[in-house]
Order: C-alpha cells, then sequence, then structure tokens
C-alpha cells in the first residue's frame, strides 16, 4: 500500500488542480490531501481565499480519487505531516520545484509540471475584468 500526499489551496477548483491530483493519485494506492488554511494562506498572499477552509475541504473531499483530507496549518509542519499520515511519497507541483527536497529523508519527493495557462489568479482577473 503506497500512500501519496500532496498540498495545495485548491481556491476556485480547476482543471489544473484536478490533473495534478489525478496524476498524483497514479503514483500510488491511497492520496492525501492537505489543504491550505485561511491563516497559512493570510500569511503568505497576504490576502483570504475566495473559498473558506471547510468550502475547499469539502470540495477536494468529493473528489475521485481523493481518500483523506486535512487541514494544512503551516509549511513548517510538512515534515511532521508527511509522518502522521505515513506518506511514501510527496507529490508538488513544479512551482515548488527544490522547495522540498530536505524532506527526501522521510519519503520520497516527486514534483510534476504544471498545467500552463490557467490558475486561480487568472480565473479571478478574468471574472473581475
Ligand atoms: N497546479 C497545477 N497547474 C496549475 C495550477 C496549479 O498543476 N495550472 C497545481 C499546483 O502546482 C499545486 C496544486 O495544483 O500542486 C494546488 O495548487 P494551489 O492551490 O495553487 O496550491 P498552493 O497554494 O501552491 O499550495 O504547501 C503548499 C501550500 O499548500 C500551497
Amino acid at each position: 500500500m503506497k500512500t501519496i500526499i500532496t498540498f495545495g489551496t485548491y481556491d476556485l477548483l480547476h482543471v489544473g488542480h484536478i490533473r495534478l491530483l489525478s496524476r498524483a493519485r497514479e503514483l500510488g494506492d491511497r492520496l492525501v490531501v492537505g489543504v491550505s488554511s485561511d491563516a497559512l494562506n493570510f500569511s503568505k498572499k497576504n490576502k483570504y481565499p475566495e473559498f473558506s477552509q471547510q468550502e475547499r475541504m469539502e470540495i477536494i473531499s468529493m473528489i475521485k480519487g481523493v481518500d483523506q483530507v486535512f487541514l494544512e496549518e503551516s509549511l513548517e509542519l510538512k515534515g511532521a505531516y508527511l509522518k502522521e499520515y505515513g506518506a511514501d511519497i510527496l507529490v508538488m507541483g513544479d512551482d515548488w520545484e527544490g522547495k522540498f527536497d530536505h524532506l527526501n529523508s522521510i519519503c520520497q519527493v516527486v514534483y510534476l509540471p504544471r498545467t500552463p495557462s490557467i490558475s486561480t489568479t487568472a480565473i479571478i482577473e478574468k471574472t473581475r475584468g
């Protein structure tokens, strides 16, 4: 039983998120997803997501192939989360390339290419425009 873990905000869910989750799931037998908290987003980006952490967790938990969802409260706790959920592989989009290499001592770290030309920020700009 190989456990895959991945993390994200997943605000205004789009096909880039879905493809990343689907490719992550294909690398193992069980997919655990850490959804970043509203407070973590505010501390990183100085703004809150459009959808609350409860809403984002609810949406992610209903996606086919997602077996477990939890709240990611701090970037510094990644190592602890990997251990807690028994991760064999940490999957991140390649916008994080190299950033989590130090976690290789706990589990394998894999960066997958992002889907080009789509992002939550672009959706917000397009719909506001
Ligand atoms: N993604 C993708 N293609 C896109 C947009 C996003 O493959 N066009 C991927 C990202 O690389 C990430 C996942 O979808 O792996 C979730 O993206 P975000 O919600 O933007 O996640 P982020 O805020 O970068 O994660 O510990 C990390 C944090 O949880 C933050």
